[in-house]
C-alpha cells in the first residue's frame, strides 16, 4: 500500500471538515488540531471544576430549602461536566494527573469569571443567569464542533446548564421583585459581573490568537465577538425588563444592524487575570489544593482495589 503524503492526508481531513464530517479520537488528525483541542477542552474541565467555588461557598448559606438544594445540584453538575471534559481531553491523548497537576501549580488556564469574588448571595443568582446564559451561547455553538466527542459532550453539558440559567434567573426575580435592600443588591451584582462576563467569549478577532486556526477546523463555528454579541442582544432585554441597569451607559440598541452596541472590556485585565493575577486566583487554587489532598485517601484506596 502506498503512504499518503503529510499534504494528501491534511487535504482529506480538511475535505471531511469542509463536508460536515465529525472527526473521532482514532481519525487521524493534523497535530495542531489535537494540541489546540487539548488546550481548549482541558481549560475548560479546570473551568468546571474551579468554577464550581465562588456559588459553592454559599450552599451552607442558601435562602432557605429549595434554593439550598437546587444550588446543591447545580455545583454537583459542573462537577460532572468537568469529569466529562477531562475524559474527553484523555481521548486525545493527554493523562488527566497531566492536567490536574497543570491546574495545581497554576500553570493551567481557566474561565477568567472564576477568579471573582462572590461577596453576597446576589452573586449567586447573577452567575447563574448572566454566567451562564454566556457559557450556553458558547457551549451551543461548540456543540457544533467537528471534533466529535467535544460536540456530543456539550449537547448533554447544555441542557443541565440551560437549568442553571432558570436556577439563577429565579433567585434573580425574586430579588429584583423584593424590597428596596434585595433590588439594590442585585443591581450591584449584574454591576460586578458584567464585564467579567463580556470577557468571558475571549478576547477580539485581531488579537485572538487560537481563532483563526479554530474557526477554519471547526472546533469553533463562531468567532469570539460573534458569541460575545450574541451574549449581549439576549441579555440586555432581560435585564431592562427586570427594571435593572446595564452598567454600560454606552449600551443601545443599534436599528440599523439590529444589534446592541456596547463598551469593550479592558482586555488587559483578561490578561491579569487569566494569567494568575486576580482578585482569587490565589484563594481558588488554594482551594483546590485542599481538595486535592484531602481527596488523596480515596485515590489510594481505588488504586490500591484495582
Ligand atoms: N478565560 O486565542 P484565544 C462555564 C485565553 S464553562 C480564560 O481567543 P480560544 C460553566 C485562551 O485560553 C466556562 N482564558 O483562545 C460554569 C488563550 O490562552 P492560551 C469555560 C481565556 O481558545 C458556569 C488566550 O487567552 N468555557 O462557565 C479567556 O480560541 C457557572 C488567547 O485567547 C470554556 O472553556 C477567558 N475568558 O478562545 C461553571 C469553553 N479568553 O491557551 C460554573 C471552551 C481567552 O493561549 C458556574 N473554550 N482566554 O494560553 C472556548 O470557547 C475558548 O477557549 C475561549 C477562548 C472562547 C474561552
Amino acid at each position: 500500500m502506498v503512504e499518503k503524503t503529510a499534504d494528501a492526508r491534511l487535504e482529506e481531513f480538511e475535505a471531511r471538515i469542509d463536508r460536515g464530517e465529525k472527526i473521532e479520537p482514532g481519525d487521524w488528525m493534523p497535530d495542531a488540531y489535537r494540541q489546540n483541542l487539548i488546550r481548549m477542552i482541558s481549560q475548560h474541565a479546570h473551568s468546571e471544576i474551579v468554577g464550581q467555588l465562588p456559588e459553592g461557598k454559599w450552599i451552607p448559606y442558601a435562602p432557605g430549602f429549595r434554593r439550598k438544594l437546587t444550588l446543591i445540584a447545580k455545583v454537583q453538575d459542573e462537577a460532572g461536566h468537568g469529569q466529562l471534559l477531562y475524559r474527553a481531553a484523555e481521548m486525545l491523548g493527554k493523562s488527566r494527573e497531566e492536567m490536574i497537576s497543570e491546574l495545581l501549580a497554576g500553570k493551567a488556564k481557566y474561565a477568567n469569571v472564576f477568579n471573582y469574588p462572590t461577596p453576597h448571595w446576589a452573586d449567586v443568582g447573577v452567575i447563574g443567569w448572566l454566567v451562564d446564559t454566556a457559557a450556553v451561547i458558547n457551549q451551543t455553538m461548540l456543540a457544533q464542533s467537528s471534533y466529535g466527542p467535544y460536540g456530543r459532550a456539550m449537547k448533554r453539558i447544555c441542557y443541565e446548564e440551560s437549568f442553571h440559567i432558570k436556577q439563577g434567573y429565579d433567585a434573580v426575580v425574586a430579588m429584583a421583585r423584593g424590597t428596596a435592600d434585595q433590588r439594590a443588591a442585585v443591581q450591584a451584582a449584574v454591576d460586578r459581573w458584567w464585564y467579567p462576563t463580556l470577557m468571558m467569549s475571549g478576547p477580539p478577532d485581531t488579537i485572538s490568537t487560537h481563532s483563526q486556526l479554530a474557526l477554519r477546523w471547526r472546533i469553533k463555528t463562531k468567532s469570539n465577538e460573534q458569541v460575545r454579541q450574541e451574549f449581549v442582544d439576549l441579555i440586555v432585554p432581560q435585564i431592562r425588563a427586570l427594571g435593572l441597569t446595564v452598567p454600560d451607559p454606552a449600551c443601545a440598541f443599534d436599528p440599523a444592524s439590529g444589534r446592541h452596541r456596547y463598551t469593550q472590556p479592558d482586555w488587559e485585565e483578561l490578561k491579569r487575570v487569566i494569567n494568575g493575577d486576580g482578585p482569587c486566583n490565589k484563594e481558588r487554587l488554594d482551594a483546590r489544593r485542599k481538595a486535592h489532598e484531602d481527596g488523596r485517601w480515596v485515590r489510594e484506596a481505588l488504586q490500591a482495589a484495582s
